[in-house]
């Protein structure tokens, strides 16, 4: 062999996978975008579920879908052990949130994304659709710095220490819920600011390692499969994050034993969630602080995607101009 490069099959296979799973948050966020604003939450979510799905099969790859739409009998399309890809490729588990924040579609407010998580199969977390608590930061801090387990205000302390700065200089963000009500007195009483949304705690996990974002650290309780694909992006691009299921019912407790998780109290690192390497990609519906939305124009649909992998660290912004317009089923 005359090349001095040589690449494994399954490294160019996920290699190329990286450039692929643009595709499918593309469509499956084009498709949601075309009913931003319609105020049809299930509708923008099902248009984004079909593309998604539909772009999927095309992969070559034996996936299975681990996070998804929800069990068989309530999600007839991506459900939690659906199979997709073409089968002629490498088995990988596949997290998805094909529509971010539905209601921030349908009512056109910032931060709807499409997003995915794939990774080597029977490495990403099996969480079962309920509530998570979360608590995550950006890179660059020593380990321990945060703690599930510590007090909101004791968490702001130490990571204002850590940052070597004062506490009225670190910004929280929540979800924007009764629930952390009490959380969001004990943040403003250390004189950190609280940013408070209303859906999409992907991104607000995201944003922590996004300095441009002005966004330090994650408190609070939302999904448990919005805290996987977090933790897929986060496996990617440096940070610490913990999260612990919330587990509140009988019901609950024996999906979680069915779904193979032996301790539901488990506080897990980002590395029992995303045991192994992974791909992220999420493209923005509607403009938020982390991607533009897709924009419609004469023969033009602009997307913007940012696609992470965790082999390298390498994160890329493809901002993608399309003009075979009928690839994107414009019926
Ligand atoms: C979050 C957020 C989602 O659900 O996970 C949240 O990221 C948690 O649930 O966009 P509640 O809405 O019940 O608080 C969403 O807001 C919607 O899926």
């Amino acid at each position: 062999m005359s090349s001095s490069i040589t690449v494994q099959s399954d490294q160019v296979l996920e290699r190329v996978l990286s450039i692929e799973i643009v595709r499918v948050t593309e469509r499956a966020a084009v498709s949601a975008a075309r009913l931003r604003g319609h105020g049809r939450d299930k509708a923008s979510d099902q248009a984004a579920v079909d593309a998604m799905r539909r772009e999927l099969n095309k992969l070559p790859i034996d996936g299975t879908v681990v996070i998804g739409e929800g069990e068989i009998d309530e999600a007839p399309m991506l459900f939690i052990g659906e199979k997709v890809g073409n089968k002629h490729g490498a088995r990988v588990d596949i997290a998805v949130d094909p529509l971010e924040g539905t209601v921030l579609c349908a009512k056109n407010m910032p931060g709807a994304i499409a997003t995915i998580a794939m990774a080597d199969a029977g490495t990403l977390l099996h969480a079962p659709d309920c509530y998570m608590e979360k608590i995550a930061i950006g890179p660059g801090y020593p380990k321990g710095t945060i703690d599930l387990d510590a007090p909101a205000d004791e968490n702001i302390m130490n990571l204002a220490k850590a940052k070597g700065v004062k506490p009225s200089e670190i910004t929280a963000i929540l979800l924007d819920r009764p629930r952390h009500t009490h959380a969001i007195e004990l943040i403003r009483k250390t004189g950190a600011a609280v940013s408070l949304i209303s859906d999409g705690d992907v991104a607000g996990v995201i944003h922590c390692a996004e300095p441009k974002t002005g966004i330090d650290i994650y408190l609070g309780i939302g999904g448990a499969p919005e805290g996987v694909l977090a933790a897929a992006a986060l496996r990617c691009i440096g940070g610490q994050m913990q999260c612990r299921l919330v587990i509140d019912s009988e019901e609950l407790r024996e999906r979680t034993k069915k779904m193979g998780i032996k301790d539901p109290k488990k506080k897990y690192e980002i590395e029992d969630m995303v045991r192994g390497d992974c791909l992220f990609a999420a493209t923005g519906v509607t403009t938020g602080a982390m991607l533009n939305g897709v924009k419609f124009s004469k023969n033009l649909i602009e997307t913007e995607t940012v696609v992470m992998r965790s082999v390298t660290g390498t994160v890329r912004r493809i901002v993608a101009e399309h003009r075979q317009l009928d690839k994107f089923h414009l019926d």
